[in-house]
């Protein structure tokens, strides 16, 4: 097990100055401004303290919840999976695939198929969208689901005081490749609005991911901000059908169900800063499906992909959002932001 310890200089004393000296960039390139630190959990600490901070932070950084070696196994495996077979072109030729070291391809060539294609204005297209499809219900991520979806699962259903808790089948797998535009603001409840906002995410970093490489940040105290967006967005979707009204996608949302693309700007307009973290191998960080969060861009000096999935939990004992018992992709899949008869687009569209 890792710990926070083993990295003191990623301390949460860092002064603000000290901050800045990261140079640490929103998913769009544009410099953050004002950035903090997320505070790091332990599986020490007593539950009761976990879901207290769980509540009062919209999330909770757990340090090396996961097996290290386990979690790099898996990065090993995708970039195999997408180097043998047909190449997409990701890694750098004669690198080691543990390591993920970026070719410097175009970035928009790797960029995840549905709501960040279309964001960016692209077709789901291309030798790595066809992989990306199969990667994710290939072998080596399935089992990978299911090492995981037992301890998780039991976590989270402490956390939540969750009756039946349950792991959604529609998992995402996802990579940041260095100098590529990557995740939107948003808040998850934006794709999870046909069941109340109780479900709980899972970020899982498939690798070691340092301040520059391109990790998830959260706007600290952000909860309230999601919700009343969520409640804005309701109000506007009154008159549109039940289906419309649920959908990310509506002609409400901006394209691919995001609500900005300039975190800095967005972070400066509420008055929040951007919490960033050092990632390891092992950690898994559970965010509030109203918790505003984004992408920081990787600029990792070594070239290194950020390679990483998000898992959702929900109570199967309560109402939730049954778009998402589907394999994530797959023609059955109902959420792919490129496949909506009704891709958003009225507010924003870029
Ligand atoms: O990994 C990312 O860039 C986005 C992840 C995310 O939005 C989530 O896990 O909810
Ligand atoms: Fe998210």
């Amino acid at each position: 097990m890792t710990t926070a310890a083993a990295h003191p200089q990623i301390s949460c004393s860092l002064d603000k100055n000290e901050l800045q000296n990261f140079g640490m960039k929103a998913g769009n390139g544009d410099p953050l401004p004002d950035i903090g630190l997320l505070k790091p959990s332990t599986m020490d600490l007593p539950m009761g303290e976990l879901r207290k901070r769980y509540n009062e932070d919209g999330y909770l950084w757990m340090k090396g919840i996961l097996d290290e070696e386990k979690v790099l196994d898996v990065r090993e495996q995708y970039f195999r999976f997408m180097t043998e077979n047909g190449d997409t072109g990701i890694l750098a030729k004669g690198t080691d695939p543990r390591d993920g070291i970026f070719s410097g391809e175009d970035w928009r060539n790797f960029l995840l198929p549905g709501a960040l294609r279309v964001f960016n204005g692209l077709s789901d297209e291309g030798a790595f969208v066809d992989k990306a499809f199969k990667a994710h219900v290939a072998d080596f991520y399935q089992q990978f689901k299911v090492n995981v979806e037992k301890p998780l699962r039991e976590f989270v259903g402490e956390l939540r005081q969750f009756r039946d808790p349950m792991l959604l089948k529609r998992t995402l797998l996802r990579c940041n490749v260095p100098g590529g535009e990557t995740t939107p603001v948003h808040y998850d409840q934006i794709f999870l609005r046909d069941g109340p906002p109780t479900s709980i995410t899972a970020w899982i970093p498939l690798g070691d991911c340092p301040l520059a490489g391109g990790g998830l940040m959260y706007l600290d105290n952000s909860v309230p901000i999601g919700e009343k967006f969520e409640a804005d967005f309701s109000e506007k979707s009154k008159s549109l059908t039940d289906e419309e009204r649920v959908s990310a996608f509506n002609k409400n949302m901006m394209a691919g169900g995001f609500i900005d693309r300039n975190a800095a700007k967005f972070g400066k307009y509420w008055g929040r800063r951007w919490l960033v973290a050092h990632y390891e191998a092992g950690d898994v960080v559970f965010h509030n499906p109203f918790k505003i969060h984004a992408s920081c861009r990787n600029e990792s000096p070594e070239g290194i992909i950020r390679l990483s999935t998000d898992l959702r939990f929900v109570d199967q004992a309560e109402p939730f959002d049954e778009r998402w018992l589907y394999e994530a992709y797959q023609d059955s899949d109902p959420n792919v932001a490129s496949r909506q008869s009704q891709v958003s687009g009225g507010n924003g569209r870029r």
